[in-house]
């Protein structure tokens, strides 16, 4: 089989705008800035300030999300910002704010070296998160036992004790039935319970119908194996439970992220040391990015919008007023662009014409814009619509800052690398376009963007760069310059005394509602799409380098699905859903089942799989079901042959 040669992306080293003839052509910054600022004007004048929206960078530094959400909520006058944290981890941040009240991880990565059980739910973490996953082997050294919960037997559950291989779309079903399991087995930490949670009794009869076998016929998972981790789960001294997009990535993602924290409510297994339930994030800032307020609904410091005297706060500091309501989210924006209502957007390190479900549909709402400002390192397909490309430094490695990870520790990075060209800091940009909006903001330094933020955000308060420095980071929340923060979140909701111990934690009443993207005889395969090790989400930073492991885009498929189409590894298949249709050669993976198949995103510049997945999204979070399509596969070579 010929391979098509892989995409290198060039990185950008000048500023180009679109000429007269339609094509993208190098300009001088002056010329680009001046093109870039006066569309946002005209955008505003002539259609108000929710016409504009800004994309923010998830890879970039907390000093520059800070610096694009205030851009967009003073010069601007809109709270339309947002970033890829919503294709990815917002079910996570609404489902724990809901519970917990705020939208953090609850433990930090060296508690699971030292816990006794760690749950990977929907997770492939020995792919996607290898460094945490270092922290699991530790943890396992050290005596700890893992589940893997995952349609896919995949790499992680090669160090599991048990996986756990659920049908798409049924992780309701098998948490309440591990929930029924362990209220029935009597293992519910029932002081904890009664002090620290509400609506336990309704839970308690919402997971009744859930017996385990009732759960083994919708999830395909064996009624003994659902026992097996109830029990493990209750009766471990601290467990760990960790989720990423398996759990996310779907029309009700957040109900999901709900029923997971039930089991945790029910267990105690939360505000302890070894204890507790992690999201792992996707990029290396994407909490940061939305700790700084580059989400719709938030200033920064995850401080409410809706709050009159927050917003009053930022007011005085920013001497702009700021809308009293919550902005548009991603999926919003797109929605916005259909109709009309969003008519410029300034997309700072995104590449969203490749990521976003549907994106046939995507590219052509980018399309209709009046304005599309990119700002990116690499001349990517969402910058091949703009009509203004603006060449920035990359946040890592050319870039003086912080990040905050999934831990919520804040660590400083610095700028090691010359930058290429003419290429500028993502800050310095934003700046220069704001004065030509007329705000002159003067940062000498991403210390003095942070300095900015410590004032107006108590959870950061106590981290100056110099504390970051001497103590290799510091998580938040850090409210004091003298003490040291704790590692893991909500110790509250153990406190005997009610006024120290706070609001109780509330259990999910959610249920089970299957995939949008329903399978037939038209469309009998369920496609789940996600990551390998070898390469990064569209591929525009990973497709530019060399390396012996990429291998390009497969449809995966289990052995038995393979004989019964007829068709063997690496013949190149026709993939087609209700949206769109793709080539693709075919590659056998023993860890899928029958009627699971599995692509990645990494390579769209040869098989465009967000062609394929559905728009459907998550209401209270806005997060596309990229986990759950429903495709068939044809054979384009006749069998004859
Ligand atoms: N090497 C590499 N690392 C990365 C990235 C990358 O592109 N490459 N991207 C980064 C980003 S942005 C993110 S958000 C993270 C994502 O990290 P992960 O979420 O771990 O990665 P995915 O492969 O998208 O999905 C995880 C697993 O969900 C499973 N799954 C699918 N459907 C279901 C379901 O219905 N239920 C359950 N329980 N599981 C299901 C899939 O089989 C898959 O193994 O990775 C980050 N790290
Ligand atoms: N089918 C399918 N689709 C998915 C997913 C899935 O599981 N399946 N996952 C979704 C998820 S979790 C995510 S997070 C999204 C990712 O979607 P995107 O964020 O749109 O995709 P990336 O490829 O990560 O694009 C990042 C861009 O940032 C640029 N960049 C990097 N550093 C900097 C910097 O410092 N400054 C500037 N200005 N630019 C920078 C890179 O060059 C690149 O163009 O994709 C989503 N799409
Ligand atoms: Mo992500």
């Amino acid at each position: 089989m010929k391979k098509k040669p892989q995409k290198r992306y060039p990185r950008l080293t000048h500023p180009l705008v679109r000429g007269e003839d339609g094509q993208l052509r190098r300009a001088s910054w002056d010329e680009a800035l001046e093109r870039a600022a006066a569309g946002f004007r005209q955008t505003r004048e002539a259609y108000g300030p929710d016409a504009f929206a800004m994309l923010s960078c998830a890879r970039a530094t907390n000093e520059m999300n800070y610096v694009a959400q205030k851009f967009t909520r003073v010069v601007m006058g809109t709270n339309n910002v947002d970033s890829c944290n919503r294709t990815c981890h917002a079910p996570s941040v609404a489902g724990l704010s809901a519970v917990f009240g705020s939208g953090g991880g609850t433990s930090s990565y060296e508690e699971v070296d030292h816990t006794d059980l760690i749950v990977m739910w929907g997770s492939n973490a020995r792919f996607a998160h290898p460094i945490f996953f270092q922290h699991v082997l530790k943890g396992i050294r050290n005596g700890a036992k893992m589940y893997a919960v995952d349609p896919r037997r995949t790499s992680t559950a090669e160090w599991a004790e048990g996986w756990l291989g659920l049908n798409v779309g049924t992780d309701i079903p098998l948490a309440h039935a591990v929930g029924r399991e362990i209220i029935h087995a009597g293992l519910v930490n029932r002081a904890f319970v009664e002090r620290a949670t509400t609506r336990f009794e309704e839970y308690a009869e919402l997971v009744e119908p859930w017996t385990p076998s009732a759960a083994e016929k919708v999830t395909g998972v064996p009624a003994a194996a659902i026992r097996e981790l109830a029990h493990a789960y209750a009766t471990a001294e601290r467990a760990q439970l960790c989720w990423t997009l398996g759990i996310t990535e779907h029309h009700n993602g957040t109900d999901n992220v709900r029923a997971l924290i039930n089991l945790a409510l029910l267990t105690g297994h939360v505000g302890r040391y070894g204890a507790g339930v992690q999201p792992l994030r996707g990029q290396n800032n994407v909490q940061g990015g939305g700790d700084m307020g580059a989400i719709p609904n938030r200033l920064p410091g995850f401080q409410d919008i809706l709050h009159p005297e927050t917003r009053e706060k930022f007011e005085r500091a920013w001497g702009a007023a700021i809308q009293p309501r919550y902005g548009k989210t991603l999926t919003e924006m797109f929605e916005a662009m259909e109709s009309g209502e969003l008519r410029a957007v300034y997309c700072i390190g995104e590449n969203p014409a490749q990521s976003e479900a549907d994106s046939g549909q995507a590219v052509r709402r980018l399309e209709a814009l009046d304005h599309l400002v990119v700002q990116d390192i690499f001349l990517t397909r969402t910058a091949e619509l703009a009509d203004v490309v603006l060449p920035a430094t990359a946040g890592w490695a050319e870039t003086d800052g912080t990040t905050t990870n999934s831990e919520r520790r804040v660590q400083r990075v610095r700028a090691a690398l010359v930058p290429p060209g003419e290429a500028r800091e993502d800050i310095a940009i934003i700046c220069d376009i704001a004065e030509r909006l007329g705000h002159d903001w003067k940062f000498d330094d991403s210390e003095a963007v942070w300095n900015e933020l410590r004032s107006l955000s108590p959870d950061h308060y106590g981290m100056t760069y110099e504390r970051l420095e001497e103590h290799q980071g510091l998580q938040w929340p850090c409210p004091d310059v003298s003490e040291l923060p704790s590692s893991f979140l909500h110790g509250r909701l153990w406190e005997k005394d009610p006024a120290r111990r706070g609001a109780p934690a509330e259990f999910g009443l959610v249920r089970h509602d299957p995939p949008v993207d329903l399978t037939d005889e038209s469309y009998p395969l369920r496609l789940t799409t996600g990551r390998r090790l070898d390469s990064y989400n569209t591929g525009v930073q990973s497709g530019s380098f060399a390396s012996p492991l990429r291998r390009g885009e497969y449809i995966e498929l289990c052995p038995e699905d393979a004989a019964a189409y007829g068709v063997r590894a690496g013949e190149e298949v026709r993939v087609s859903s209700r949206r769109g249709s793709v080539t693709a050669p075919v590659w056998i993976d023993t860890g899928l089942r029958p009627g699971l198949a599995f692509m990645t995103m990494h390579f769209p510049d040869e098989v465009d799989t967000n062609s394929l997945t559905i728009e459907a999204n998550c209401p209270i979070a806005g997060t596309a079901e990229f986990k759950a399509s429903a495709v068939r596969i044809e054979k384009l070579v006749p069998a004859w042959t």
